[in-house]
């Protein structure tokens, strides 16, 4: 059965069809992030398509952390991109070596573990809070899902806590509670105007040639980032991959590092996620190191808020600058904030004029970059567009911090941008137009968490 892309008529047939997303883009143990463009599994698409499937059945939804965790790095890193094998994309009639850059050019084959193809990156830990979601849920419905989800959180934790521990030790080892990005991809935003002026920095030297597959396939080739950006892209991956994506070189090779506010703020939730299931889960003698790591994280957060736009900042650790941006990732405290009056002025923020509160927008809902900008470009990529993973994530974390009053106004809007039918990767703020990939996996996932 092929998703029609006509619009949706209410709100069963907006869970039929997301499912049918999800179950067109499953490989078997991995879902694919997109059906053409993105062929392969993405770390963070990866737990939020996980909190979907689980909506759907809880052991399909642990099977695909499960091949995530089988790509985790001795060292503890869990990688970007876990490559599909070509088999399993021939199988499903796509081409793997669509997607560039593929595994050759990352030569991550001594770094990653044995059998599997893996990139050198990393993308936001939001894993641990979405493990946490989908056990909570499992749990409370009991029987064997919830048999099945106790099982897998005990088995699985000490892979959680590596990863943690990974991130702080070689990303944060600063103390700065802010974690430390040597790549735009890591953000998972990858061309937010916010990396704008760490990229300017960014010279290409001796780079191997490259061909481009992306914009085969989105034909609007300005909906994704230009070539030049590209070029800047592929150059960091080779100053990895010369060091061999060794940790403790990676700050004398690479031409971009970036202290990551957001990836902090999602660390420092996600620690504290990880704490009540080590808690809960017989790995209470890690609870306290965890919890210490949430509020050095949250304190990062915070100390980076910029007390003339209220909006939370990236460093450039190579010119010590601030980032001073008006780009979604400013509302980072939204996700892990102790400080009321904090949050209190981030939504004021968040839904006012310029933001989600722009009367001129399709749907009151946050976008890429603030409205009134002029850096906002609202067809291009990580530059506009409204993303509706990072909506339902941003009012997730206002559900959990006790706002379900606002959680329920940000999924009326965000499931009426939806009804148009695509499941697009991002939508045009004032238009509502689907952009980018059709059927991408985690914009289904989270319709279906808005429904459950
Ligand atoms: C790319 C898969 C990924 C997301 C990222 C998003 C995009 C991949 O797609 O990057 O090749 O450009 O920026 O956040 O994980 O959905």
């Amino acid at each position: 059965w092929t998703n029609p892309d006509r619009p949706i008529a209410d709100l069963d047939e907006l869970r039929t069809r997301a499912r049918a997303v999800l179950a067109q883009n499953d490989k078997g143990t991995m879902v694919t992030a997109a059906p053409n463009l993105y062929p392969h599994q993405w770390s963070w698409d990866a737990a939020f398509v996980a909190t979907g499937l689980s909506t759907v059945g809880v052991p399909r939804a642990l099977a695909e952390l499960d091949h995530l965790l089988a790509a985790q790095w001795d060292s503890g890193m869990i990688p970007h991109i876990v490559f599909a094998d070509e088999v399993q994309l021939r199988g499903a009639g796509l081409r793997g070596a669509g997607y560039f850059p593929g595994v050759d050019r990352w030569r991550t084959e001594r770094a990653s573990p044995a059998g599997v193809k893996s990139s050198g990156i990393c993308q936001p830990p939001v894993h641990a809070t979405l493990v946490r979601r989908i056990v909570e849920r499992a749990t409370s419905r009991g029987g064997e899902d919830g048999r099945l989800a106790e099982d897998f959180a005990r088995r699985t934790l000490p892979q959680w806590i590596r990863w943690h521990e990974w991130m702080r030790r070689a990303r944060a080892s600063d103390r700065s509670g802010l974690v430390t990005i040597y790549h735009g991809w890591e953000s998972g935003m990858d061309n937010s105007p916010r990396f704008d002026g760490p990229y300017s920095r960014v010279h290409p030297g001796d780079l191997e040639p490259f061909v481009r597959t992306d914009t085969r396939i989105v034909e609007d080739a300005s909906q994704r980032p230009s070539d030049e950006e590209y070029a800047r892209y592929l150059w960091l991956v080779q100053q990895m991959a010369d060091v061999r994506f060794d940790d403790a070189r990676l700050p004398g090779a690479v031409d971009f590092q970036v202290k990551d506010v957001f990836m902090s703020a999602a660390f420092a939730a996600a620690n504290e996620d990880l704490a009540v299931l080590a808690e809960r889960f017989g790995h209470s003698d890690e609870v306290t190191r965890l919890r210490e790591w949430s509020a050095e994280f949250r304190e990062g957060v915070d100390a980076a808020v910029d007390p003339a736009t209220g909006l939370a900042r990236d460093r450039d650790l190579l010119t010590g600058e601030w980032i001073s941006l008006p780009t979604i990732a400013g509302f980072a405290p939204l996700l892990s904030t102790a400080d009321p009056a904090l949050r209190a002025a981030q939504l004021v923020l968040i839904e006012g004029p310029e933001w989600a509160g722009d009367p001129r927008l399709a749907f009151p809902l946050p976008p890429s970059t603030s409205t009134t900008s002029p850096l906002l470009r609202p067809r291009e990529y990580w530059r506009g567009p409204v993303w509706p993973v990072m909506t339902w994530y941003i009012a997730e974390a206002m559900r959990r911090h006790g706002d379900g009053g606002r959680y329920a106004r940000w999924r009326e809007a965000s499931i009426a941008q939806l009804m148009e039918g695509h499941f697009g990767e991002y939508y045009e703020p004032f238009t509502g137009e689907p952009l980018g990939s059709y059927h991408q996996s985690w914009t289904a996932a989270v319709a279906l968490e808005w429904l459950d």
